[in-house]
């Protein structure tokens, strides 16, 4: 177990004098002073990609215990038609459709920026992805790329698109030090294409059906190569349509990963009537989980796949998993902001110390459990609630979200999400909710987290799922280890207490 037991989960909005407080236990200075610990890159990065993806929640699982992004919604037009999209809503490229966004000038933009940067230290990233194309729509883009890095030039610029613009402002996105872009593929194969876009826009024309696709795809690629060929990120998002593209993404994975991308992000189809496209229209369906995982497991050994996107809202704010936008709509902005760096760059230096212990707990509970579980043991799925650092630190009547991690002897592992409506309502269960998050906890083991009371625990036992509050405030790494050695009966078992 750790010894430096710090929670992240006051560290938000108002939260200075959280930081300080947390900061202050872990024996750094509070008022930005640099060099508190070590900001080397992992064994298996070099130190130039380290340094773009060590502060970007979605290219980095572990800074996404850390470091939040926003996205501000300033460019709502769009060059194609995708069948899961309707505009009036969000972009279904980087955002969960259902809800419209609070659209910006790139002025409002900037003023909104300074605002989250000053109340959320861990804001690293600003992000343009959708409602519409960042590049279909790039005046718009780039105006406010430039007006966010002269008022705070350490922000880390990124965007979003379907590629179909996107060769052309690449040398744009170079000189404005955009160094993380998605792009969304969903095919390779324009007949495949066909299926999900009926229209694009390119040189002032339409063009339909598979000849639309065969455009798209030579335009996606070629962005790809010529952002791989400048040094910038590549991510590649794709949506997962049963019954269109699950088998044919395999083929998507190999060709990404052979042109250079860093990231494949397989993201499931949400699809509904209420929001009006054609897939939810004409009864398209979503992926299941398992089918999602399916997926992924084939295209394992392939390109890196990220696992904890959130399909998040294009004017998210927040550590993934979180919406803090409706605290910084723009009726509750004041006119005038100025941008104070001294909360982001503390926490900066914060986080680079609390990373290195975290990383050496996680060696040490690695090396344990290698050493003392036999190579046969099987893997157990752990469940954490989490509010970001790394560390159980959530209660678990709170918690929207678990994360899963897996473990066997060769360590541990995140593995997926699973979302869930929070368990407490005004300081009470509900039993409704209960039997919901029970459902959404099937096929895990065991859950950890920092308080949970006798009546939800018991009904969870009876379940088949072992809760335990017993490693409150530890690393995940750490505790998940320390679960999976009591497990395999190879160390004692932490008493199970509420
Ligand atoms: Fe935004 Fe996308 Fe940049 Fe991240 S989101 S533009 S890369 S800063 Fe991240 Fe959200 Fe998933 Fe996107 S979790 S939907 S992958
Ligand atoms: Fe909609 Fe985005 Fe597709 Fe354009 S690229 S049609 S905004 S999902």
């Amino acid at each position: 177990m750790s010894g430096n037991i710090v929670s992240l989960g006051g560290l938000t909005i108002g939260s200075k004098a959280a930081l300080e407080k947390a900061m202050a236990s872990e024996g750094c200075a509070t008022t930005g002073a640099t060099g508190c610990g070590s900001k080397q890159a992992p064994d298996d990065m070099d130190p130039a990609t380290w340094a773009k993806v060590k502060d970007h929640p979605c290219y980095s699982e572990e800074a996404h215990h850390y470091f939040a992004r926003m996205h501000v919604a300033v460019a709502p037009a769009c060059n194609i038609q995708c069948n899961y999209c309707n505009r009036k809503y969000d972009c279904a490229n980087e955002s969960r459709p259902g809800v419209v966004s609070e659209r910006l000038t790139p002025a409002e933009a900037a003023r909104k920026v300074i605002a989250v940067a000053n109340e959320v230290p861990q804001l690293s990233v600003l992000g343009i992805a959708g409602p519409g194309d960042s590049c279909a729509d790039w005046k718009k883009t780039k105006e406010t790329f430039s007006r966010v890095t002269q008022d705070i030039p350490d922000m880390r610029l990124c965007l979003s698109s379907n590629g179909l613009a996107l060769p052309e402002h690449v040398e744009e996105l170079v000189d404005m030090n955009v160094d993380h872009v998605t792009i969304t593929i969903n095919m390779i194969d324009p007949e495949v294409g066909a299926k999900i876009y009926p229209w694009i826009r390119h040189g002032g024309k339409r063009y339909y059906g598979v000849e639309a696709s065969q455009i798209l795809h030579e335009r996606q690629m070629l962005a790809l190569d010529m952002l791989v060929a400048r040094g910038i990120l590549v991510k590649v998002n794709s949506v997962l349509i049963p019954g269109i593209n699950d088998e044919h993404l395999l083929a998507v994975n190999k060709e990404v990963k052979r042109r250079g991308a860093f990231l494949h992000n397989i993201m499931p189809l949400i699809s509904d009537p209420a929001h009006g496209t054609h897939f939810g229209l004409t009864g398209q369906r979503g992926p299941t989980a398992a089918e999602l995982q399916k997926v992924q497991e084939a295209c394992s050994g392939g390109a890196n796949l990220m696992k904890h996107c959130r399909q998040c809202r294009a004017d998210a704010v927040g550590l993934l998993g979180e919406d803090r936008g409706q605290e910084f709509s723009l009726d509750k902005l004041p006119e005038a902001l100025e941008y104070d760096p001294a909360g982001r760059e503390s926490y900066k230096d914060w986080v680079a110390k609390e990373r290195e212990d975290r990383r050496a707990a996680a060696a040490d509970a690695k090396a344990e459990t290698g050493a003392t579980v036999a190579e046969t043991a099987p893997k157990l799925l752990v469940a954490v609630a989490t509010q970001g650092g790394g560390r159980i630190n959530q209660h678990f009547g709170h918690a929207s979200e678990f994360q899963v991690f897996e473990v066997d002897t060769t360590g541990v592992r995140f593995a997926f999400h699973r979302r869930c409506d929070n368990y407490c309502v005004d300081g009470a269960g509900e039993e409704g909710r209960l039997d919901r998050v029970i459902a959404t906890l099937e096929g895990i083991d065991t859950v950890l987290c920092a308080k949970i009371g006798d009546c939800p625990r018991e009904t969870l036992a009876e379940a088949g799922i072992t809760v335990l509050q017993d490693y409150a405030y530890d690393y995940i790494e750490t505790a998940v280890s320390a679960v999976y050695r009591a497990r395999m009966g190879l160390a004692p078992a932490q008493a199970e207490t509420a």
